[in-house]
């Protein structure tokens, strides 16, 4: 391990043949580290996917570099330069090398103009325009996501809208997608690590994020910017059909035939709102009949009972009335155990402004919140409805 050799006149040399293994040892425990730590990456389900995971991957390749540099010399030094037995003594003190300093200043600054320009290439590459990319409106405010579509057959122009939205991203391989974001308050971010996309929504600004998905499945979308106390339940999914048929058939056709022809017995209506997440309830709260799963809130698994139970101990006219205010006005009422200002209110009123009585405003019709109404108080241990009639159910939702 001798790496000097001592020549006359008292100075040091190094000794070449070392300094190129040392270089040779540097170099490939860079590149291993960035061979094998690409294995702990999330799948890669986009296109955008390669060119980032490759900068990752040269990214690391320096890092590592770094390390085995840094961490090479301390054992070396610890090694070499230990207190040998009877030293009590200081070690030699040096200061001053400019030939030293130049390089590892010189060394670095070229590597990070390099990482500038080969990042803010990928940057650009990911956010130029697409042939026929699918445009998507999207909304982030607290805590929950919403998507907009319009029909690609434009079968809606004879019905009173012209688009849907969704709290889950529709999709399909192969088709660029463009998100066009904003948000109604704070600043969020909208992360998809299997898409390797992240982009900030700042308020008062639109901003873009572009993508185009490669593998079908169903992806977490998580919310990156801490934007308040359900900053941890604003997530959600995108789902990617494996083709632009499937999308259509499964997922538009449905929905514009819903607009167009619209069931009329509420617990259907009820059904299919909270089966294809019309609304971002699913992120937050445990509903089994329609595969909900969020933990933020309480269950909503037998609310028909929890709800009579409620309605009764707080003087409330019945479950119906319980379960309406529960949603209209979540802040009402604030189950044991759970914050309020969490749940985001769902008003009666199209474009009210933020921030109604504390909580998030997400318009919900007084028809959707009847159904709704309707399929909850049907979530009982005897499967009996825990409210009354469809007029009652309608003039507790009203009276809210
Ligand atoms: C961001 C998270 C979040 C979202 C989204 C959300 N909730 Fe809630 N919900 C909560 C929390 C937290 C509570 C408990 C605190 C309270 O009473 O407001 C709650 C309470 C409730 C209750 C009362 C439950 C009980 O045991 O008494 C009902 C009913 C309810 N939510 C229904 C819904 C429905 C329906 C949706 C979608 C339209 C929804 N929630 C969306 C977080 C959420
Ligand atoms: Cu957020």
């Amino acid at each position: 391990m001798d790496l000097s050799s001592k020549s006359g006149g008292g100075r040091t040399g190094y000794n070449p043949v070392l300094i190129i293994l040392g270089t040779v040892v540097v170099l490939v425990g860079g590149y291993l580290i960035s061979l094998l730590s690409p294995s702990l990456f999330p799948l890669a389900a986009s296109a955008e996917a390669g060119p980032i995971d490759q900068l990752f991957r040269v990214m690391l390749f320096l890092g590592g570099v770094v390390f085995v540099l840094v961490e090479g010399l301390i054992i070396l030094s610890i090694v070499r330069f230990r207190a040998r037995k009877g030293e009590a003594g200081d070690g030699a003190n040096f200061n001053g090398n400019v030939t030293l300093e130049v390089i590892w200043t010189a060394i670095p600054a070229v590597v990070v103009v390099f990482i500038t320009l080969y990042s803010y290439q990928v940057w650009v590459d990911i956010q130029a325009p697409k042939d026929d990319e699918l445009v998507i409106e999207t909304e982030g405010l607290r805590f929950v996501w919403s998507f907009s579509y319009t029909d690609p057959l434009n079968r809606l122009a004879e019905a009173d809208t012209q688009n849907f939205t969704d709290s889950v991203l529709h999709t399909y391989v192969g088709r660029p997608v463009r998100l066009k974001m904003e948000t109604r308050d704070v600043n969020h971010a909208f992360w998809v690590p299997t898409m390797r996309i992240k982009q900030d929504l700042l308020a008062g600004r639109q901003t873009e994020v572009a993508f185009t998905p490669t593998e079908a499945g169903r992806y977490r979308i998580v919310c990156t910017e801490l934007c308040g106390g359900g900053h941890g339940a604003m997530y959600s999914y995108i789902q990617v059909y494996a083709t632009e048929q499937e999308w259509m058939e499964r997922f538009i056709d449905v929905r514009v035939e819903r607009i167009l022809n619209p069931p009329t017995d509420p617990l259907t209506v009820g059904f299919n709102l909270l089966n294809e997440n019309a609304y971002p309830c699913s992120g937050c709260h445990v509903l089994e009949s329609v595969n909900w799963a969020g933990v933020t809130g309480p269950t909503l698994n037998g609310i028909g009972d929890t709800a009579a139970r409620r309605a009764s101990a707080n003087g409330l006219g019945g479950a119906e009335e319980y379960i309406a205010q529960a949603i209209r006005h979540p802040n009402a009422y604030i189950v044991p155990g759970y914050n309020s200002g969490v749940m985001p209110q769902f008003g009666a009123e199209q474009d009210e402004p933020d921030a109604v009585d504390g909580a998030y405003y997400v318009y919900m019709s007084d028809d959707s919140l009847t159904a709704i109404v309707t399929y909850l108080c049907l979530q009982t241990a005897t499967g009996e409805s825990a409210c009354g009639d469809e007029a009652a159910i309608r003039a507790a939702v009203e009276a809210q």
